[in-house]
Parts: structure tokens; C-alpha cells; sequence
């Protein structure tokens, strides 16, 4: 079965792991949210798609989730000793990522083939696209203003108040060479356990992406559980923007798409709710093999639809 996986950062980071054990290159292609992508030091930084990368290569930090396990952080420690920023902590070895892709962005070449190259350097075997080669950035509407997403969401901590996102250059984004055709040639999407509103909203909104699946299995996985987000701040977001934290607003948010829903074993209440099949399975996905199983529960419930 060829399946194409929507994934956003660490929850959806992991789904993609999960699927990438059981499913070969041939049959599981990624599409990363580049929204959260912004310029600091002069580099191109990619948190998601480095996310993704990392953890299908097996070099994330188990930790945090994102960037790179056995990390060190002389080079931001030294910066901030000169006075530069260290809100947001680029590792030594992750450095290394964003100098080399900057370079050849640079170069007039594109974030797909780059990250392309990078994959294989890191020997991952199945296709990773970013959502666009194009620059697309989440500006989160806040109580003070606009302000960058990695700004709002690392520097301030999802302090400000906020009202809602836009994000800026989508309608000039075109899909990744290949991304769509990706699509196409699947049997069924798999939206990934990522933020609904930041994370997999900006991959549905480039041209061509909604149309592409709009005619496929869609089944996406929640990533709220036990109506708290496994990772991060994202409660408070939701909140404020009057969404009750709960896997039924995730399954509202993409009704019109779906085929199927899957929930925690915890909200297995919740299905009642939700007027799709819904599969209620563990979702917490704390270790590798957790991550096959869910990938597992997830194929066997598509082929079911
Ligand atoms: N998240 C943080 O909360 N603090 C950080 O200092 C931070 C650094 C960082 C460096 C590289 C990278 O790829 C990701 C990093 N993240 C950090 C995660 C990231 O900002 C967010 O989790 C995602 O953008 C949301 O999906």
C-alpha cells in the first residue's frame, strides 16, 4: 500500500518513523511543514523538516525531540558570550545542517533537492519533501501584534494572547518537484499526530495539495490526547483561540477530508462523538517499537475503510 504522511514536528516526527519501519521507499513518501522555517544567524533554519530528517536517520535528541542526540552547543554559548541571541538553541552539530543548506540555498538550489541529498547523506531511504521550495512563514496574530512563529512560539513562549495565523507567500507557494505526484500515486494519506491549526494547515494550503488528496483515504491521527498536546505549549494556543483541546476538535478541523479518525485509547469515549470510523489505539508513542505499532494500527485500519 502507498501511502504519502503529512507531518508537522516531533508528533508527527515520530508517526513518520513509525511508517518508515514498516513500509519501504517504494510505498511511504513525507511532506514536511516548512511554515515554522525562519532566517536567525543568517541561516535558513527548517525545525520541522530537520525534525523529521533527524528522526528518521535516527540522530535526534530523545530528549527534546528535536535537534541532534550527543549534542553540544559551544558555538551558541560563544555567540551569546559576544552578546548574540541563544533563545534559540542551535547545537553544534545541527549548526552544521543549517550552514550547509544555507550555502547552497545560496546557490540558487532548491530546499527539496537539498534536502533530498541530505537524506541520503544520512541514510534515509524514503523520499522527504518539504512542502514548498518556496519560503512560506506561520505569523501568529497576537495581542501585541504579529510576530514571526519561532518567535512567538520559542522566544516568548506562547506568552502573547493569541488570535490566529496566517501564513505569509502561500499563495505564491507551489509544491515541492514531486510532492503532489507523491499524492497522486498513494492509496491513502496519513495526516500525521502534528498541530491541526500550524502545523499541517500550511502543507494543505499550498496549491494543488487539497486537491490531490481530496479524492484519497484520508485518516489522520490526534494529536491531542487526553485533551492535552503531548509536546509544547499548543493548550494555551487553543484555548485562546476558543478551541476546546480534545481529539474531537482535531476530527472537526479536518471533516471534510477524512475517511478516518484515530485516537488514544484514553478518548476511546470520544468516538461516539465522531460521526466517521474511528480507531482508539495508543498513541503516545514513547519508543521506537511504539512507533511501528501505531504505524501498524494506523495501515491495518486504512485497509479496513
Ligand atoms: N524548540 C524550543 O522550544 N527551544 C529551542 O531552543 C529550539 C531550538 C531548535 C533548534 C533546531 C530545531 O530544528 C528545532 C528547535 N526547536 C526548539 C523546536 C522548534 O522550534 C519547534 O518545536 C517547532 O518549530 C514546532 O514544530
Amino acid at each position: 500500500m502507498k501511502i504519502t504522511a503529512l507531518a508537522g514536528g516531533v508528533g508527527g516526527a515520530k508517526l513518520a518513523h513509525g511508517l518508515a519501519q514498516i513500509l519501504s521507499s517504494n510505498e511511504l513518501s513525507i511532506i514536511v511543514n516548512t511554515g515554522d522555517d525562519f532566517e536567525h544567524y543568517g541561516l535558513t533554519i527548517c525545525p520541522d523538516l530537520d525534525t523529521v530528517c533527524y528522526t528518521l536517520a535516527g540522530l535526534a535528541n530523545p530528549e527534546t525531540g528535536w535537534g541532534r542526540e550527543n549534542e553540544s552547543w559551544r558555538v551558541i554559548e560563544n555567540a551569546a558570550k559576544l552578546g548574540g541571541p541563544n533563545w534559540f538553541r542551535l547545537g553544534d552539530q545541527d549548526i552544521a545542517t543549517h550552514l550547509e543548506r544555507t550555502r547552497r540555498l545560496k546557490e540558487g538550489q532548491l530546499l527539496s533537492e537539498i534536502t533530498n541529498d541530505f537524506c541520503k547523506a544520512w541514510g534515509i531511504q524514503h523520499t522527504i519533501f518539504p512542502m514548498s521550495d518556496s519560503p512560506v512563514r506561520t505569523i501568529v496574530t497576537t495581542d501585541e501584534g504579529e510576530l514571526a512563529f519561532q518567535e512567538y512560539f520559542v522566544h516568548r513562549r506562547c506568552e502573547p494572547r493569541v488570535k490566529g495565523f496566517r501564513f505569509d507567500k502561500i499563495e505564491v507557494a507551489v509544491p515541492a518537484l514531486g510532492a503532489v505526484e507523491a499524492i497522486t500515486s498513494s492509496d491513502a494519506i496519513v495526516i500525521c499526530p502534528s498541530n491541526p491549526w500550524v502545523s499541517v494547515d500550511p502543507i494543505l494550503k499550498v496549491a494543488g495539495v487539497l486537491d490531490a488528496i481530496k479524492n484519497k483515504k484520508v485518516v489522520a491521527v490526534s494529536p491531542i490526547i487526553g485533551g492535552k498536546t503531548v509536546k509544547g505549549p499548543a493548550a494555551k494556543m487553543y484555548a485562546e483561540l476558543g478551541i476546546e483541546p480534545s481529539a474531537n476538535a482535531v476530527a472537526k478541523h479536518y471533516q471534510n477530508l477524512l475517511s478516518g479518525f484515530v485516537l488514544d485509547t484514553i478518548d476511546k469515549d470520544l468516538k461516539n462523538n465522531i460521526n466517521i470510523p474511528t480507531l482508539a489505539t495508543n498513541t503516545m508513542m514513547n519508543t521506537i517499537a511504539e512507533r511501528a505499532q501505531v504505524a501498524r494500527d494506523v495501515l491495518h485500519f486504512i485497509r479496513s475503510l
